[in-house]
């Protein structure tokens, strides 16, 4: 491979120009050359031998079978050149004292980071036993990969790490995410060819539409073009130079090819490069700080076409390994089984010549050593990359302040997301001058009930605007790209730097990022165990155009199956919220903004719906996360006959309306009203502390009583959530049942069986001796349910019963001693004449 690096620099008229830059450039004295490829070989040393050797880290006596590991794990490929980048970033912050984080996009290149941040001094600084001498040395080589060490990526236990890249894809959007409202910062973000085909890294190029270079920080990819992945070439690294530079340029980037595989010549091309995109980033920092520029900037990428090994075995078992996907794990296989394997692996260790790298005692030479930034400068120490560290508070309005009055249960509402967006427009100005807030989403924040957050801030957007377009601009507090997985992305990206946000989404479509979310809470389940990572503000979902209310858009968007995904996350590290009204969804989200190291899913609605408590009553609710809800049933002081349990919006309103039903018609029955916010109270405490004790939940579900429970989501899930309870074999569960179309609101809710009618049918089914009354009562809601039917089909909307219908029972608790029977001020009958009276 010959060397060179190009830029392809835009004339006036936008059109690449193409002009090879000098590889002779004077960036790099000889000396300082010598030293960085020294440096690297170092790096590179350290990788080979965490792959391999568990003794002998030096080789300071021949190496044997007992040196090296039994089982062989790791991944060489993409290493070296991101060894060879390392060993450069190092060189630029120390030129430029910058500031910059690195995020590997392959992270299965953990051998790379741990050796650099071992390298740069961090390493040990955190792990005191992992030394920078010869036992250091063995005790690093062996923890890697090894039961009881550290995995194979660059996992939270890597100092440098924001992203583990495991799950290949997300590095770009992270990269982004980390600085926007850095203005200082750069993240130095390696993609690899292969993790380019991803969905997510695709689209995330167009991050730099979105980033404002007067307040934001800069990314520099380098896309590691080393051609190919696991078992085959890589798509970027097949099509011909034109084509890849034409992509990356309507990606609206300036490109700088590396490419090449001598070292010496690579050396000059990167540094090179480097510098060019170094100075660009800040001639366009300046040009937008200083002088004003409002036009988008071209910023800079590297594309580093390196091999794929490179610096490995050339040749094993007659088969080509360095440049070809061979390279990819472990090149040189289990030296016990292969005659040859021990003396090439001691062939390629002793390449790097270690002796002239490390002295006697193991510790990297002085003159190596000052090659790497000191202090806060290195990669592995910048507090960007312990977020947790910078974190702030956010300054919080006193959410009872934007408090629903509700004069009497049942109160219509605007909408509860609509009351919500005032406290979240109040929450975004009050952090303006400390810029730690974002709101992030596909294109919805208007339709999901949040337009009050453009009362004080924008869209931001750095592409261009025509006159029509609303709420766009350079910087502002809501980000929306219609990627979820974009908005994800930049949202990790953002907490994981120390700063906070919210991500809402449609129900259905959250689903999109279900991965997502599975990285994000396993990254926080292990950093919850390493004292030295700084507790980050938690991700927040608020899915608010949720399943019950897309009745308009049909069955594509009724699913609720988020939820499902994320409980089956550790429960020390997930919560789900369904607030039953907007005081309810003021105080959850006042609690989740305050949160550290979850993940939150609120679950909200943003049409028009009953109010329930009041502010107070609200408060102490959600902090109990589950209540009897005595004011709306009829138990008074006796034993219930049946729990009517509901979770989530419109499951409590249909309730509610089952009750009203119930309490009117078969007064006898004595029904108890439980309703839960944090569905994770229905886990038993054993599993979950914040659960409800079993004592607990039995007092509240009763022990032998039937359950009729109305959920926002697949009924499964409370199954799945109650099944050690003693009282589960009588939970009925009413859920989603993917039954679903374009219909009306309620027939929706008929379609599921969740409805009304069909929850008193369900009662009087499950509980015993209703008799001829209850016989009576069920006949007539199955003629409404049928009545309801003929009646959308003619009128294309919900019966007037149904669209006006109010509770119209007693108040809230404290309105009524307790035991005192309801007033019962029904109005209207809700069955119809057929049954006044039958009561
Ligand atoms: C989303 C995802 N799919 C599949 C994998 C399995 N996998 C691990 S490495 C790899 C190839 C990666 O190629 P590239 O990004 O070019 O990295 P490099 O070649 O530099 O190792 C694959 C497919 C993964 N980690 N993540």
């Amino acid at each position: 491979m010959s060397t060179s690096v190009e830029t392809l620099i835009p004339n006036a008229a936008g059109v690449g120009l193409s002009s090879q830059l000098p590889t002779s450039a004077p960036t790099l004295s000889p000396q300082l050359m010598k030293s960085m490829d020294a440096y690297w070989r170092a790096a590179n040393y350290l990788s080979v031998g965490q792959m391999y050797l568990c003794d002998n880290p030096l080789l300071t006596r021949p190496l044997a079978l007992t040196d090296v590991k039994r089982m062989l794990l790791g991944h060489w490929g993409t290493t070296p050149g991101q060894n060879f980048i390392y060993v450069h970033l190092n060189r630029i912050i120390q030129q430029f004292d910058l500031h910059m984080i690195y995020v590997g996009g392959p992270g299965h290149g953990g051998p790379a980071v741990v050796a650099n941040t071992y390298l740069e001094g961090t390493y040990s600084e955190i792990y005191p036993n992992i030394s920078q001498d010869i036992s250091g040395l063995q005790k690093l080589f062996l923890q890697f990969s090894y039961p009881g060490g550290i995995p194979s990526h660059a996992s939270p236990e890597c100092p440098e790490s924001i992203h583990e890249g495991g799950e290949l894809g997300y590095s770009l959007s992270h990269a982004f995410g980390a600085v926007f409202d850095n203005p200082d910062l750069i993240v130095a973000c390696v993609i690899g060819d292969g993790e380019a085909e991803t969905g997510l890294l695709a689209t995330a190029w167009h991050s730099n539409k979105f980033l404002d270079p007067a307040t934001d920080g800069a990314v520099l990819p380098i896309l590691h073009l080393n051609g190919n992945k696991i078992a085959n070439p890589s798509v970027l690294a097949r099509i011909s130079h034109l084509e890849l530079e034409q992509l990356l340029r309507g990606y609206g980037w300036t490109r700088y090819f590396v490419e090449g595989d001598d070292p010496a010549l690579m050396h000059k091309a990167m540094a090179t490069a480097l510098d060019c995109a170094i100075g660009q980033i800040k001639t366009e920092r300046k040009n937008a700080r200083l002088h004003g520029h409002t036009s988008r900037p071209r910023w800079p990428m590297i594309v580093l076409k390196s091999p794929k090994g490179w610096t490995g075995p050339k040749m094993v078992d007659g088969k080509h390994i360095e440049g070809t996907f061979r390279a990819h794990q472990v090149p040189i296989t289990d030296p016990s089984k292969h005659p040859g394997h021990l003396q090439l692996l001691a062939a390629w260790l002793k390449s790097y010549r270690a002796e002239e790298l490390f002295d006697v005692d193991g510790r990297l030479l002085a003159e190596l050593a000052a090659l790497a930034p000191t202090g806060l400068r290195r990669m592995g120490a910048n507090p960007h990359a312990n977020g947790g560290a910078l974190l702030r508070d956010l300054q919080m309005p006193d959410f009872c302040d934007y408090a629903v009055d509700v004069t009497a249960p049942g109160i219509r509402g605007v909408g509860d997301t609509r009351v919500l967006g005032k406290f979240l427009r109040d929450v975004t100005s009050m952090n303006e001058a400390q810029r730690n807030f974002r709101l992030f989403g596909p294109d919805e924040t208007l339709s999901n009930g949040l337009g009050a957050l453009f009362e004080v801030t924008q869209r931001q957007w750095d592409a261009d605007t025509l006159p029509n377009d609303e709420f766009l601009a350079p910087t502002g507090r809501v980000m929306e790209m219609l990627s979820e997985h974009q908005c994800e992305g930049w949202l990790e990206g953002y907490l994981l730097t120390g700063r906070h946000g919210l991500f809402n989404c449609y129900e259905a479509f959250v689903h999109i990022i279900d991965s997502m979310f599975n990285q994000h809470a396993k990254w926080l389940k292990v950093t919850r165990q390493i004292p030295w990572r700084r507790p980050i503000a938690s991700l927040n979902y608020l899915l608010a155009s949720h399943v019950w209310r897309q009745d308009h858009n049909g069955f594509t968007h009724q699913d609720p199956g988020f939820i499902d995904v994320v409980v089956n996350k550790k429960a020390e590290v997930v919560r789900v919220y369904l607030p039953p009204d907007a005081n309810c969804l003021l105080s959850v989200m006042d609690h989740c903004l305050s949160s550290r190291n979850y993940v939150n899913v609120v679950v909200a609605g943003k049409h028009p719906a009953p109010q329930w408590l009041s502010m107070d009553a609200a408060v102490t609710h959600c902090a109990a996360g589950i209540g009897i809800w005595q004011w709306a049933g009829n138990q008074g002081n006796d034993a219930p006959d049946v729990v009517m349990a509901c979770c989530g919006d419109v499951p409590t309103l249909e309730t509610l309306a089952a009750v009203s039903i119930l309490r009117q018609y078969l007064p006898e029955l004595k029904v108890r009203v439980v309703n839960v916010v944090d569905l994770m109270k229905l886990q038993p405490h054993t599993e979950h502390p914040p659960g409800l004790t079993d004592a607990k939940f039995d007092e509240m579900f009763t022990e032998d009583k039937p359950i009729i429970f109305a959920f926002h989501g697949y009924p499964r899930l409370v199954h799945q959530l109650t099944y050690r309870r003693t009282n589960h074999d009588n939970i009925h569960v009413r859920g989603y049942k993917e039954e679903g179309t374009i219909t009306t609101p309620f027939d929706l809710t008929v379609s599921n069986d969740i409805d009304r009618f069909h929850l008193v049918i369900d009662v009087i089914n499950r509980t015993p001796k209703m008799g001829e009354n209850g016989l009576r009562v069920k006949r007539q809601v199955e003629d409404k349910r049928n009545e309801h039917r003929r009646y959308i089909v003619k009128h294309g909307e919900d019966t007037p019963e149904i669209r006006n219908w109010q509770w119209r029972g007693s108040g809230e608790p404290g309105s009524a001693p307790p035991g005192a029977q309801s007033p019962a001020p029904w109005g209207p009958a809700l069955l119809g004449p057929a049954l006044l009276g039958s009561s």
